[in-house]
């Protein structure tokens, strides 16, 4: 039974001023009820000892919890006020809302049965007067959490420095053009990586929020993304000098809130990674709605870091096709799922990665429980997902028009081009020989209603019986 008392523990203790117990009192343990329960407060789909393809279910899927959009959130937008008025945020002084924050984030985890969640630096404690101020505050409050660690099992996927919110980094943080905002941000991911090592993070990411440009009239680019591959280079040397052995992170977005971003897709952000000699210190934390807002499918960023093994960890969420920005929505789409979860399974699966939710509630979904809602659902999508792909996979669903595809390059002409035993002269005698041109269809509809078929099955099924490894 997973234990889910740490914070009352630490409650009695008198560790929290305030409000003492739990806080989320309505709500018990999340578990497993099948595809027929019509509990709101049970997974249908995600049963998480469930074999699939030799592995559980949570040991394929490694759920995280946001903690920014889960505890710090408040529902504002740019045209209104926050509408969730949570009971942890309610203490002035930020240790002891911190505090409370973090026992309302271990009675979440441990009540939904995830094994991870991840942080921004000033999500777990909000930011002091001075810098000396704000790692006095990081220091307690990574003892804090340590301590509900050791008593749970949470861990921690991954943290982060948010180096985007506050003013002084207005013109960015690694690519400001002002240094001493490039020493300011320097000190917190040192800081950010000593949080990491003392409570055991899988990973580090680095998301460039505002690392780019505004109007290339006052940039100076090259220096720029020599300073920011630097910056990488000083953290991969920090992080061997105090033994952080997690991996390293980047997650791409192409803009907003900077109109042009470096990191701006996979593609990219690789190539940034090749050029200035950091590839092997890197894999990428890629996330379905910035692939949306780089105009590309979620699938298409999972291939592409996968061809280049760098495919680390995901950010899962969905865009709105009628908005077009970050809208960080909890997914609820089957079909994307499916076409994400197989690009990881076809990648060799999750490593040191995980699923993590970046995502949030809707403004008016404002109750806590809403919170536990938005996470089953998320949960019970990627498990369906999971399930698809690996079905698609095992039967070899898609493969077989793959092969007859690309036939052409088993034999003949195809195949010495293939192996490099051609050049321009042989292919145009060849071509002149073989001018009557003949292509086959590429059957998009026909795969495309395979996955149907496979989807509908899987929604029907009774559940698989249990596996033995
Ligand atoms: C912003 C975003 C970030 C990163 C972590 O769009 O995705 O929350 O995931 O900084
Ligand atoms: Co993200």
């Amino acid at each position: 039974m997973v234990k889910q008392t740490c914070y009352l523990t630490f409650a009695l203790q008198g560790k929290v001023k305030g409000e003492i117990g739990m806080f989320f009192k309505n709500v018990g343990m999340i578990e497993y009820e099948g595809a027929d329960s019509e509990n709101p407060y049970a997974f249908k789909y995600y049963n998480p000892d469930e074999y699939v393809g030799g592995k559980t279910m949570k040991e394929h899927l490694r759920f995280a919890v946001a903690y920014w959009h889960t505890f710090d959130a408040d529902g504002k937008d740019p045209f209104g006020d926050g509408t969730m008025f949570r009971a942890w945020n309610r203490m002035t002084h930020p240790l002891d809302k911190a505090k409370a924050r973090a026992e309302a984030a271990f009675e979440f985890f441990e009540k939904l049965g995830v094994p991870y969640f991840c942080f921004h630096d000033v999500d777990i404690v909000d930011e002091g007067a001075t810098l000396r101020e704000t790692f006095a505050y990081l220091d307690q409050m990574s003892s804090f959490l340590k301590e509900m660690m050791e008593t749970s099992r949470v861990q921690l996927l991954w943290n982060t420095a948010n180096m985007f919110t506050h003013p002084r980094y207005v013109h960015g943080a690694a690519t400001s053009c002002n240094a001493d905002v490039y020493a300011y941000a320097a000190a917190k991911v040192k800081k950010g990586l000593d949080i990491a090592k003392e409570l055991g993070a899988e990973n580090y990411v680095f998301w460039g929020g505002r690392e780019g440009y505004e109007t290339l009239l006052n940039t100076d680019m090259k220096l720029e993304l020599e300073n920011l591959a630097s910056f990488y280079r000083m953290a991969v040397e920090y992080a061997r000098e105090i033994g952080f052995d997690g991996q390293f992170l980047i997650e791409p977005k192409p803009k907003e809130p900077t109109k042009h971003q470096y990191d701006f897709d996979a593609a990219t952000t690789i190539a940034f990674l090749e050029t200035y000699g950091l590839k092997d210190h890197f894999k990428l934390n890629l996330e379905a709605n910035h692939a949306t807002l780089a105009g590309h499918t979620f699938e298409h960023e999972l291939r592409v870091a996968a061809l280049h093994d760098v495919l680390g960890s995901i950010d899962a969420n969905q865009g709105d096709l009628l908005l077009g920005w970050d809208t960080d929505e909890f997914p609820t789409d089957l079909y994307s799922a499916v076409l994400a979860m197989y690009e990881i399974l076809k990648a060799g699966g999750f490593k040191t990665g995980g699923i993590n939710f970046d995502a949030k509630v809707r403004r008016p979904s404002f109750a806590d429980e809403d919170l536990f809602h938005a996470h089953i659902a998320g949960m019970d999508t990627y498990a369906v997902g999971l399930k698809v792909a690996s079905r698609l996979l095992e039967d070899k669903a898609l493969d077989q028009v793959i092969e007859e595809r690309y036939e052409s390059y088993t034999k003949g002409i195809g195949l010495e081009i293939k192996e490099g035993r051609t050049d321009l002269k042989k292919l145009a005698a060849y071509a002149l020989e073989h001018d009557q041109i003949e292509n086959q269809s590429g059957r998009q509809e026909r795969l495309k209603a395979t996955v149907n078929r496979y989807l509908l099955n899987a929604l029907r099924e009774a559940p698989a019986e249990k596996e033995t490894r």
